[in-house]
């Protein structure tokens, strides 16, 4: 037997063993495997079978490549794991790695499950915009009861082999999975027991099914934009019926949903995360610099966070900062997070004093001679910046790699100043640095490839989602940032208040942001966008027209840097932004002084005004080469701006309006608002696509 899944004997016991790099996914290849190898297992005379995989991991799930597929169906797997439960032979499965989707349904159609104690075991299809499609929402429910399914089945979080063990999804633990697999079924064999069989098992906690259905019905009201919770209610209440009415609902809603736009938006952000990762062009030889030891230089909210995550990752860390008291300061705070965290039950005492551990505290940057990696997180001023890179090159030990945490600035320049610029690039991690996922990898003019190669192997070591990205103002996404902040700060002048525009671009209907643009500016400090706006349009770089972004350098002027000060583009009651009467009049104020007329603004041009921009800008970076590719941008979004995953980004969701649609609205707004400052100008890349119609998430440069 040839192909990805092998039929093995040990004696009377037959192995069926899947092997298909790299996390064993059910590819049509491994369905017809298993379908001969359990055709051969029948017609042997074989005691029983254990199924085992090859590799990494047990079966992580159907091969989402497939859900596209127009003949999709579940329905040949179904069948196929409902043969090996009718078996009138014990068959067992071996389990280790991440035991997740379809691997777990596989499992659950087996007779006894022993898994290895590292074992993680889930039905993340949540996260896919899915539910369980082979029978998860049916055979679990009723192996560890409606609750536990619900709570799996909602959430898509993996639980542990020993809770698995608690819950009745897993029989045995074992270091060595097959060999108690075998053990297991043969002495099952031998009981003469009849097999048994999730499908007829009653559900443990029937009892408790209409309070638990009530709780599934009403999460699904809850967020009805989305489809994912209200199938989950409706597979399960269909489990408390019968098995085979559970089996036709689950692969209604099953089928229904995989044609979601939600769906398919999930499905398209898990496979750009992983896409980023790859950076084109890279020799097929290369090796990491190795990186056991990290230097920070600033310990503020940045450098802690930065310094966090890595001690986080097990990693050592030295602290760079210019006087005791500013260090003293910094760790302070680490320690505070640290104690927060504890508190909160998601560390123990003892991970926490371990990471603590990890970092060491100095005032001269000799202390980094011997770091594998220096990180500078000074404050955002390009001469402190290229003070620090001059010194960091001098004390850095040969073929350490120095990066540079600005968010705007040139990172070309900060790496030449180092004097050594193919060790240099950007590293732009995102507030609070130890919990957002984004780090945009800023690779400079001469960085070379094996230093990129290695902060991108690192980000995931760390546990970020890495986007590469070319140097510009702002990189990807604060570059696109400013042309929606630009036409939110616009239309207040115009007369909209920021709730209502922040409103616009949180609600589901339109978007779902987690936070709208002047929420998320008071936030990130009025203080600090106004100083990189000054320090942009200063340089000469940036928009040159007075009334570019008048509002924030207003209010940076009159000291309202938002939450921190109480005051900002909202009031605060505590962290509660509350309609801030002031900002309208200094919004009129500031429009009378730029002869700007008041104008009503519906929904429609508050969500039009603050996205096209931004996809328009996008547009020029694809072309610029500043990004590798489409689903690079919206990675961006989804994993460093609060964009939901559901939408699947910016360039995802410009292609679900249509491009053609938001060329014609570009033009509109140039013909009504005027174009005087470019600002509408659409990008050749937009209207050419437009033109052609083809989709801008499928746009690759020519090689
Ligand atoms: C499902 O099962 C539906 C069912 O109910 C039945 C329906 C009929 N398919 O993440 P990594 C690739 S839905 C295809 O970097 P890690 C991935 O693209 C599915 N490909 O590794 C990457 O490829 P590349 C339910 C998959 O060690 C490579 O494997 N299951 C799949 O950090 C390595 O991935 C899930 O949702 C797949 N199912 O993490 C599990 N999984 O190298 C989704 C991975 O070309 N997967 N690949 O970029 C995961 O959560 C993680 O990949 C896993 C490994 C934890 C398994």
């Amino acid at each position: 037997m040839t192909g990805p899944v092998t039929l093995s004997y040990e004696g009377p016991i037959a192995i069926m063993t899947i092997d298909n790099p790299p996390v064993n996914a059910l590819s049509y290849a491994v369905i017809d495997g298993i379908k001969a190898a359990f055709d051969t297992f029948e017609a042997s005379e074989c005691e029983a079978l254990v199924i085992a995989c090859a590799g990494r991991t047990f079966v992580a799930g159907a091969d989402i490549n497939t859900f596209d597929d127009a003949d999709f169906s579940a329905a040949p797997f179904n069948a196929l794991i409902g043969r090996i439960e009718a078996s009138p032979r014990p068959v067992a499965a071996a389990l280790f790695g991440t035991v997740l989707g379809g691997g777990l349904e596989l499992a659950m159609a087996c007779h006894i499950r022993v898994a290895h104690p590292a074992t993680r075991l889930g039905l993340p299809e949540v996260h896919l915009g899915l539910i369980p499609g082979s029978l998860g929402t049916q055979r679990l429910p009723r192996l560890a009861g409606l609750a536990k399914a619900f709570e799996m089945i909602s959430t898509g979080t993996p639980i542990s082999a020993e809770h698995a063990v608690g819950a009745g999804i897993v029989d045995h633990i074992a270091d060595d999975p097959k060999g108690a697999a075998i053990h297991a079924v043969a002495d099952y064999a031998h009981s003469h027991q009849p097999p048994r069989r999730a499908s007829e098992l009653t559900i443990p906690d029937i009892d408790q099914a209409p309070e638990i259905i009530a709780q599934a019905k009403a999460a699904a009201e809850a967020k009805p934009f989305l489809p994912t919770l209200g199938a989950i209610a409706a597979a399960l209440e269909a489990a408390t019926r019968s098995f085979a009415e559970g089996e036709r609902v689950e692969a209604a809603e099953f089928e229904k949903l995989r044609a979601t736009t939600t769906s398919r938006a999930l499905r398209h952000i898990f496979f750009a995360e992983r896409e980023a990762q790859r950076v084109p062009g890279l020799p097929k030889d290369i090796q990491a610099r190795p990186i056991k030891s990290v230097g920070i230089v600033g310990v503020g909210t940045m450098g802690g966070g930065i310094a966090m995550t890595f001690a986080n990752a097990g990693i050592p860390v030295t602290l760079v900062e210019t006087s005791q008291e500013a260090l003293d300061r910094g760790i302070g705070i680490i320690e505070k997070n640290y104690a927060g965290t504890v508190s909160r039950g998601r560390l123990t005492e003892e991970a926490a004093k371990e990471r603590r551990a990890l970092m060491t505290g100095a005032t001269g940057m000799e202390a980094l001679a011997e770091a594998d990696l220096i990180i500078e997180a000074v404050f955002e001023d390009m001469s402190l910046k290229l003070d620090v890179a001059r010194k960091l090159g001098e004390v850095a030990k040969p073929g350490a790699i120095i990066a540079t945490n600005t968010s705007t600035l040139d990172v070309d320049k900060i790496a030449e100043a180092t004097g050594r610029p193919a060790d240099a690039l950007g590293t732009h991690f995102f507030s609070p640095a130890h919990i957002m996922k984004l780090l945009e990898v800023v690779r400079g003019a001469q960085t070379a490839p094996d230093v990129l190669y290695t902060v991108m192997k690192l980000s995931k070591t760390i546990g970020k989602t890495a986007v590469v990205s070319g140097v510009c103002y702002g990189f990807i996404g604060n570059r696109m940032t400013e042309m929606y902040l630009r036409e939110s700060e616009a239309m207040i002048l115009e007369g909209a208040t920021p709730q209502q525009i922040d409103k616009v671009v949180e609600s589901p209907r339109w978007l779902g942001l987690a936070m709208g643009p002047n929420r998320m500016g008071d936030m990130a400090g009025v203080d600090v966008m106004a100083r990189i706006v000054n320090e942009w349009v200063e340089s000469g770089e940036g928009p040159q027209a007075p009334s570019y972004r008048a509002l924030v350098r207003a209010l940076f002027h009159l000291g309202k840097f938002g939450q921190k000060t109480g005051e900002g583009l909202y009031l605060y009651e505590g962290r509660k932004p509350i309609p801030n009467p002031a900002t309208e009049a200094l919004a009129k104020e500031l429009a009378a002084m730029h002869n700007i007329a008041p104008r009503e603004h519906s929904e429609q041009e508050i969500f039009e005004r603050l996205i096209y921009p931004m996809v328009n800008e996008a547009a020029l970076i694809l072309m610029e080469g500043i990004a590798y590719r489409p689903g690079d941008i919206d990675v961006v979004w989804t994993s460093g701006y609060g964009w939901p995953t559901w939408r699947g980004g910016p360039l995802f969701m410009a292609d679900e309006i249509g491009v053609g649609e938001i060329v014609a609205r570009m033009d509109h707004y140039a013909a009504t608002l005027g174009n005087e400052h470019g600002y509408w100008t659409v990008a050749p890349l937009l209207r050419e696509l437009a033109a052609s119609g083809q989709r801008i998430s499928d746009w690759r440069p020519a090689s």
